[in-house]
């Protein structure tokens, strides 16, 4: 029995130092140890010995069990110890890896023009206003000297919300709110960039929903030279010095004298084509001297104050700009059209 414990003894202990992980490490600790293992045997047998052999065994199957206990536990660290190394050197990161490009947005081109436009007038001295999509009828139409009736109303087919309420046609009414809050106090020098609504069918050049730059300027003095010049000055920085301007005389009820602005279409250098409809020009804006009715409706005292107005579509101006042949790109969003007025080309 001795014997056969230490031939046991050697066996586990060689098992022991070949367990290569600790898997197998441990189905020789099962193996051995447990209770149809071969320890488990011998003890058993120990019954059959005589009183005097029997605590001398038991000492011995002791001193084998705690043999293979110690050895188990310094393999066990081992092994440990080899596993956390080898999984610390499979999960190095390879600083020197080039990186995955981040693909970058771009400016929307409406966002660019408008942003490009807001900067001159900026330099120019005006303030950026803003004011509600969602519009009282008085300030769209009736502080504008358009009162309920006006056949000119059908100018701007609306999208009425109740008999009060509707969506903005235009950025106008922005102008009735600031010369309301200025309280008969000039001088007011605003542009107001913002989305409006008209009943319009879509087309090349058309939609029902689009952009207005609206400007206004009201101060003692004010004349229809200043007007032009300003005008004159914004298309040429953002056209260029090569782009033709025309002003037509026009009609809008808050202004008297009217006009509206023209610039040659730079699709087809004047010719004519679908964009210009054929006539070589495109219109960009409405204009005008603020009409007297509309400044005594918001306080102004209009034998001391005169003012201009002006109001742009930046869609038209950006296709005028870019060459854009559809208002419809605008708005379709295909990121083969916006991303050609990426940040890398600015
Ligand atoms: C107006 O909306 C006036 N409020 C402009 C104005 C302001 C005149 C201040 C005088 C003083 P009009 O309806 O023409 O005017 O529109 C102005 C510009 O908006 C047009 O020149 C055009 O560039 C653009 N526009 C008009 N309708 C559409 C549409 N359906 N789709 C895209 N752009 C449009």
């Amino acid at each position: 029995m001795q014997e056969r414990l230490q031939e046991l003894q050697t066996e586990v202990l060689q098992k022991i130092e070949q367990s290569e992980n600790l898997k197998e490490l441990n189905e020789v600790r099962v193996a051995y140890l447990g209770k149809k293992g071969p320890i488990t045997e011998v003890l058993r047998g120990m019954g059959k010995l005589s009183a005097e052999e029997r605590p001398k065994m038991g000492a011995l199957v002791n001193e084998v069990r705690e043999a293979i206990s110690v050895k188990l536990e310094e393999k066990q660290k081992e092994l440990e110890e080899a596993e956390v190394l080898e999984k610390l050197a499979s999960e190095t990161i390879d600083v020197t890896l080039p990186g995955r490009p981040v693909k970058a947005g771009s400016h929307h081109p409406l966002t660019k023009i408008i942003e490009e436009i807001e900067d001159l007038f900026i330099g120019m001295g005006y303030q950026v206003a803003e004011g509600p999509e969602v519009e009282k009828d008085y300030y769209n139409f009736e502080a504008l000297n358009l009162p309920k009736g006006h056949p000119a109303r059908d100018m701007q087919d609306s999208f009425y919300i109740s008999e009060e309420i509707l969506l903005r046609t235009h950025t106008s009414p922005v102008q009735a709110r600031t010369m309301e809050k200025h309280q008969g106090k000039g001088p007011v020098k605003i542009i107001c960039p913002g989305k409006v609504y008209r009943r319009d069918n879509d087309d090349a050049t058309h939609s029902h929903q689009f952009m207005q730059i609206e400007g206004l300027v009201i101060d003692e003095n004010i004349r229809m030279s200043d007007l032009k010049g300003t005008l004159e000055v914004f298309a040429k920085k953002i056209f260029g010095e090569d782009r033709e301007i025309r002003l037509r005389p026009s009609f809008f009820p808050f202004t008297e004298p009217s006009v509206e602005m023209d610039i040659s279409c730079k699709i087809c250098g004047g010719k004519g084509c679908s964009v210009c409809k054929g006539t070589g020009w495109i219109e960009i804006l409405g204009a005008g001297m603020v009409h007297p009715n509309v400044l005594e409706m918001a306080g102004f005292d209009s034998k001391k104050y005169t003012g201009f107005a002006f109001g742009m579509g930046p869609e038209r101006i950006a296709m005028l700009k870019y060459g854009i042949d559809d208002i419809r790109h605008f708005y379709t969003n295909d990121v083969r059209f916006l991303t050609q007025f990426s940040r890398h080309e600015e």
